[in-house]
Order: C-alpha cells, then sequence, then structure tokens
C-alpha cells in the first residue's frame, strides 16, 4: 500500500514499546491540556491522519472538529485501498464504506453501507447534529447526504476494480459465505480503518472511525467501524477507544465501550486494551487463533495504550513534542501466529 511504503520509514518503536508510558505534562495555566491536546490513530496511515487533525487541534480546534479533519485525511488525500474512496469493493464489486464519530458528552453519529459519497466521516457528522438518530444506512444514508449537499458520484477506483477481479478469478464465491481469507483481515498486509482518538486543550476527547470495510465482505456485511460502542466509544469522564481487525468481534464483545468501561474501574489504556482482548479469545479462542483484532485506547490525561491479538499492529502518535511517531503494540500472539 502506498501509504504503508510512506510511513514504514518512519517506524520508531520495537515491538515491546507498547504504550506511550508519558501522561501529557501538567495541566497548563488556562487549566487544559498543557500544548494543545494530542492525537492517535490506528496502522502507519495514521502518520498523516494525525497530521490533518493537529492542524486543527494546534490551533485551538476542538477535538470532534480534529478527528473529523483527520478521518476526511484518510478518506480523501490518502489514496487507500481500506479507507475512502480508494477502498476495496465487496464481494459484488461494490465499494460500501462505514463511518462513526462521537464526542466525549455521549453524542455520536454513524453511516453504514454507504455508497458513492466519498467522506462518511462528514455525513456521519451531519447524521449526529442535524438530525434526531445515530445512525443512517444504505440508500437513506446516501439520501441523507445528498439533500446536505454531498457529491453523489461513482467511487470505485480502476485499482480496486482491477483488484477485486484478480480476488474473483482466484476465489470460492459461495452465496452466504465468503471463504477466501487467504491473508488475515486486518493483518499489517490486510488492514483497514483508520480510529482516531483525540484530547483537545480543554481536555474533551472526541473519536472517528471510518473504514471501508473488510475486502470482498457480503454485500450488506457492516462492521464494526460504524457501531457506537463496538468500533468506537467516547466518554469525557474515563476516555476513549477505538478498535481495527475483525469487525464482527469487536460488535459481539461490544468491545470499544468494553475498554472504555474496564478504564473506568482504573485499567490502564494499555490494560484495558489488553483484558478486551483477552475477552475475545476467551470467546472464540479457535478463531482467535486465525484473526486480527486491535484496540487502541486514550484516557482522559491523554495516556495512551494499544493491544492486538496478533504481531503487526501499529498506531500513530502526535502531540506538541512529536508530531509522527509510529509505535507498535504488544500482542497475544506474536507476528505470523
Ligand atoms: C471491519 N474493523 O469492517 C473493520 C475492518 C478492519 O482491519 O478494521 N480491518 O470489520
Amino acid at each position: 500500500m502506498k501509504g504503508r511504503r510512506r510511513f514504514l520509514g518512519q517506524m520508531a518503536a520495537s515491538a515491546g514499546a507498547m504504550a506511550m508510558s508519558g501522561k501529557l505534562a501538567a495541566a497548563s495555566p488556562e487549566g487544559g491540556i498543557a500544548q494543545g491536546g494530542r492525537v492517535v490513530s490506528t496502522w502507519d496511515f495514521g502518520v498523516g491522519a494525525n497530521q490533518a487533525a493537529w492542524k486543527r487541534l494546534s490551533a485551538g480546534g476542538s477535538a470532534l472538529d480534529a478527528v473529523e479533519q483527520g478521518a476526511r485525511w484518510a478518506e480523501g488525500d490518502l489514496c487507500n485501498p481500506t479507507v475512502g474512496r480508494c477502498g476495496n469493493p465487496d464481494r459484488d464489486g461494490v465499494l460500501t464504506l462505514d463511518a462513526s464519530i462521537m464526542d466525549g458528552d455521549g453524542r455520536c453519529g454513524a453511516v453504514a453501507a454507504l455508497e458513492d459519497i466519498a467522506h462518511p466521516i462528514s455525513v456521519a457528522r451531519r447524521v449526529m447534529e442535524d438530525t434526531p438518530h445515530v445512525m443512517l444506512v444504505g440508500e437513506g444514508a446516501q439520501q441523507f447526504a445528498v439533500a446536505q449537499g454531498f457529491e453523489k458520484r461513482r467511487l470505485l477506483t480502476p485499482e480496486a476494480e482491477k483488484a477485486w477481479h484478480a480476488w474473483r478469478e482466484r476465489a470460492e464465491y459461495r452465496p452466504q459465505i465468503n471463504a477466501e481469507r487467504r491473508l488475515r483481515p486486518g493483518d499489517k498486509d490486510n488492514h483497514d480503518t483508520l480510529g482516531m482518538l483525540a484530547i483537545d486543550r480543554n481536555g474533551r476527547l472526541a473519536g472517528a472511525c471510518t473504514t471501508s470495510g473488510m475486502a470482498w465482505k457480503m454485500h450488506g456485511r457492516v462492521g464494526d467501524s460504524p457501531i457506537i460502542g463496538a468500533g468506537l466509544y467516547v466518554d469525557n469522564e474515563v476516555g476513549a477507544a477505538t478498535a481495527s481487525g475483525v469487525g464482527e468481534e469487536m460488535i459481539r464483545n461490544a468491545a470499544s465501550f468494553l475498554v472504555v468501561e474496564l478504564m473506568r474501574q482504573g485499567r490502564t489504556p494499555m490494560e484495558a486494551c489488553r483484558e478486551a482482548i483477552e475477552r475475545v479469545v476467551r470467546k472464540r479462542p479457535e478463531a482467535s487463533k486465525s484473526l486480527q483484532v486491535c484496540f487502541l485506547a486514550i484516557d482522559k490525561h491523554g495516556e495512551v495504550g494499544a493491544f492486538a491479538l496478533h504481531g503487526g499492529f501499529v498506531y500513530a502518535v502526535c502531540d506538541a513534542a512529536k508530531q509522527d511517531v509510529l509505535r507498535a503494540s504488544d500482542s497475544i500472539y506474536g507476528e505470523g501466529a
């Protein structure tokens, strides 16, 4: 992947560097988070997304505006086969996008299975702000987006279409299940989803999650990313969490909510992510050997932690001191398990 190549050179962490050890510096004289806050994102392309978000945060913008901007960068500026307009389609060749956004006061919005609209995260924000609902799906989500002034245009890129044709040639296409799992979904060569969490200078949290979902998924399949509590959860009283990997496991475990609730009970972000991963394994020990699940969390003080089921999960951290740090999370099974 283009973004991956671009950012691999910036990988600074060893496999053992599983969490940001330091908390943010003490509160600033204004009583906010020192030096303008912090933003963290899943995967190597999170570095670029963080920088887009940081422009807002460092200029005094809200965490909510920052995560929307960061997610838009991943959806648009970076041509990424796993997020936004350059995403790979489902097994019927249709590109469907999922996204959610949430702030620490519990305001949230989401879209699922959205077609032909380039910035699902901004549609999700409009759902949050301009409707009495939390989630719109499929045709209804598209109608709403168009009514809100979003441009409708065919998004599938020639590269994604080519990849889909290549997949069809080697895949065993069955009506109910897609048995093709040559690459472990969510692993380092087959990952999707920008999950982004930010804390602003006033200590307010927000998160965004955007994805084209798992490539070659069944048409109509919705993953965790647009489901509040599964792919994203934010609470100003505690912290925030997001997820990447096989969304079915996150949904089964209400996983991002679980991570936040574990932090509420006193776990550090890394401990909370680890415990949530252990829950996934306990529920489905056999399946856990071959699928990837990754969590990223930040607490209300700005401390960051992550944990994955398998090796290969990296996340990007950005604050006033470090603009492009990429860290590797620890995992239950190492790389290539
Ligand atoms: C999904 N969680 O649609 C997303 C995919 C993903 O790394 O994050 N893969 O299930």
